[in-house]
């Protein structure tokens, strides 16, 4: 089978959607770091629809903080790749965007090359929560974070997102060029201040005159992005080729709904990514806690307890009645916390959310969703308990997320068998799980009081005695039955 490549995409059968502009005009606007599916499925799609617009300033190069994976897979496609869409429909589109793919950690110095080039107008970044180097509980700087401890060291080499917008920014202003615009893109409170305050404080530690320049000049608008996009399987790439009669390296499998809210802060320009349905605003933040709150605490409310009763899906743990309803109890009880955006039906908005989780057609599994949890659960869980504190209102729900969590980390199910737990402080987590021994009364009380995660929140009696009691029952009846208040 051949592959999909800009030579063979007149080869494309009719219903698949493709680039409908010469590739070969398109300049390099936008640099992106971090080069998942998500980003794939989302902000490069929105882009592509710039680009068929005639706007052809806009084109990508995109680089891998890590891995060569995907660099391999899209070079030889000429960065082409297909987003298909599943649900009740199912659509194929090529898409154009990314022109070059690199991989950071290969060649630092090209990287840098392209993030000072005069046309780079906007640096977004999709690298995960974990990626920004802060600790959770604060949203501050981890100055002792090994890559940070690095990049101070080795500043024309560094390996961190924050690392290599320094050095570009610092070349960008020695060589006298406009500042670009930094786009934060990933599922963080604020992302865009956050990503400010963390920028700067890095650049400071580097030099005060730097950090005033950060501080001063570097414009970070916040965003809220929403698509749900599992990882791609091999079925999925076999699935894909077949339909395109092409063969796609790497396919990436998205639920059709979309949603970009961006603050319209942008010094040196920006596409109009409105053409392709994004919004932009004055203030993200209600769109971004309504999101976090709501999507992403109940996602991984139906990770945590979903994986431990045994459902390798979102949409499979979904379909138990006492998971369903839990979800939509942590739903409900977020909603006092937020300052809903104007014009949000917010009821509406839940029962979507439950029927985009529903979606059968998607295989996003809670054990990907699982990941990463002391970097989730603060802004996800923790803030929204912090809120309900602070109205006079119990948390027992969100209580059974942290147990959930806790659950998990313990590090077996509910076979006994080990549960490979993927978080940047797994080993610490591990020890104090040792430590405690498998007895909630004493597990409850060792994890709260981890501080990067809990800050003082895990000291207050208000949520502490909640959690105690639902990691009991959860460790006595079962992560399913556990989700019920008076098991
Ligand atoms: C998920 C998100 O993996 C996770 O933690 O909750 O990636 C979620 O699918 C997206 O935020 C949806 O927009």
């Amino acid at each position: 089978m051949q592959r999909l490549c800009n030579a063979t995409l007149a080869e494309l059968p009719a219903g698949v959607a493709r680039p409908g502009y010469d590739r070969s005009a398109v300049g390099t606007g936008i640099v992106h770091l971090g080069l998942g599916a998500f980003h794939r499925a989302h902000q490069a799609v929105y882009t592509d629809a710039v680009l068929a617009s005639g706007d052809l300033r806009w084109g990508m190069t995109a680089a891998s903080l890590r891995s060569p994976d995907t660099r391999d897979a899209l070079a030889p496609q000429d960065g082409l790749y297909t987003v298909n869409l599943r649900g009740e429909t199912d659509r194929l589109a090529v898409i154009g965007s990314i022109g070059r793919v690199l991989v950071a950690p290969e060649n630092p110095a090209a990287l840098l090359d392209v993030l000072a080039a005069p046309a780079t107008a906007i640096v977004s970044l999709t690298v995960t929560e974990k990626a920004y180097c802060r600790e959770p509980a604060t949203g501050l700087l981890d100055e002792t974070h090994p890559d940070i401890v690095h990049d101070l060291a080795h500043p024309q080499a560094p390996r961190s997102a924050l690392g290599l917008l320094a050095a570009a920014i610092a070349r960008r202003r020695d060589a006298g060029l406009p500042a670009f615009t930094v786009l934060s893109c990933d599922n963080l409170p604020a992302n865009g201040h956050t990503l400010h305050g963390l920028l700067s404080g890095f650049a400071r530690l580097r030099s005060p005159d730097l950090g005033a320049f950060v501080a001063n000049e570097i414009a970070c608008p916040d965003t809220m992005v929403d698509r749900i996009v599992p990882a791609t399987t091999a079925e999925d790439r076999g699935r894909v080729a077949a339909s395109l009669g092409l063969e796609d390296a790497w396919p990436v499998v998205a639920e059709p709904f979309t949603q970009w809210v961006i603050a319209d802060r942008f010094p040196a320009g920006r596409p109009a990514w409105e053409v392709a349905g994004a919004t932009l605003v004055d203030d993200v933040a209600p769109f971004e806690a309504m999101k976090l709150r709501l999507l992403n605490a109940s996602h991984s409310a139906l990770a945590y307890l979903g994986y431990l009763a045994g459902a390798e899906t979102v949409a499979e743990a979904m379909r138990r009645p006492e998971l369903a309803d839990f979800a939509a109890r942590v739903i409900d009880d977020a909603i006092p916390t937020l300052t809903v955006p104007p014009g949000t039906d917010v009821q509406g908005y839940k029962r979507a959310l439950l029927a985009r989780f529903r979606n059968p057609a998607l295989r996003h599994r809670t054990y990907q969703i699982a990941m990463d949890g002391s970097q989730k659960l603060p802004q996800r869980v923790l803030a929204t308990m912090r809120d309900r504190v602070a109205l006079g209102l119990p948390v027992d729900t969100h209580a059974i997320v942290v147990a959930g969590w806790m659950r998990y980390v313990a590090g077996t199910d509910e076979q006994g068998r080990p549960i490979a737990v993927q978080d940047p402080i797994a080993a610490e987590l591990a020890a104090v799980v040792r430590a405690a021994g498998p007895l909630p009364e004493r597990l409850a009380p060792a994890l709260l009081a981890v501080r990067s995660v809990f800050g003082p929140l895990g000291e207050d009696p208000r949520v502490a005695v909640p959690v105690n009691a639902a990691l009991a029952r959860i460790f006595a009846h079962g992560a399913a039955r556990g989700t019920g208040t008076n098991g």
